[in-house]
């Protein structure tokens, strides 16, 4: 799978009583979706990730407040600001990230294709580096 990390736009249902985002797999969410988790309570000055998938695809969306996440991948890399509930960042393929920059109420939700398995992780850098050499 050809790493690709890029900000998806989301249709926003606004009137006057407010917003609603729904989101479909196979469509906004383009892989069918196997597990969601949400992390909050950050530290701002306490990164996380540090790691990349081998196969897994996720969307990430700041559904409170803000965060960074840097991305690498072949011979890019990229900072992608997660500000609002109405935009993801979608991660397929081996990606290096790294989210970092958390606002206190930032609660960011992730969609993912997989269920939890730790041997879909890189978490040694050099591994990745090398792994990340044929997308060169
Ligand atoms: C990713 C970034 C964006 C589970 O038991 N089940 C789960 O589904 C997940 C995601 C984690 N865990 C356990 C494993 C660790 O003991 O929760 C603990 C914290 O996980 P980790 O250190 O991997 O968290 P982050 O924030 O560094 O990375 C997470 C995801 O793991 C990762 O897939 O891409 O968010």
């Amino acid at each position: 799978m050809k790493p690709r990390a890029e900000i998806v736009q989301f249709p926003v249902h606004g009137d006057s009583r407010g917003s609603l985002i729904a989101l479909e797999c196979g469509g906004d969410i383009p892989f069918e979706v196997r597990r969601v988790y949400y992390i909050y309570g950050t530290r701002s000055d306490m990164p996380r990730g540090f790691h990349a998938h081998k196969h897994l695809k996720q969307m990430l969306i700041a559904v409170s407040g803000s965060v960074t996440v840097s991305c690498e991948f072949g011979a890019t890399k990229e900072r992608f600001l997660l500000d609002s509930p109405s935009r993801g960042l979608l991660l397929e393929g081996l990606i290096w990230r790294e989210m970092h920059d958390f606002s206190p109420d930032c609660v960011l939700m992730v969609f993912a294709s997989e269920h939890y398995r730790e041997e879909d992780y890189i978490r040694d850098y050099q591994v990745f580096k090398q792994e990340n050499l044929s997308w060169i």
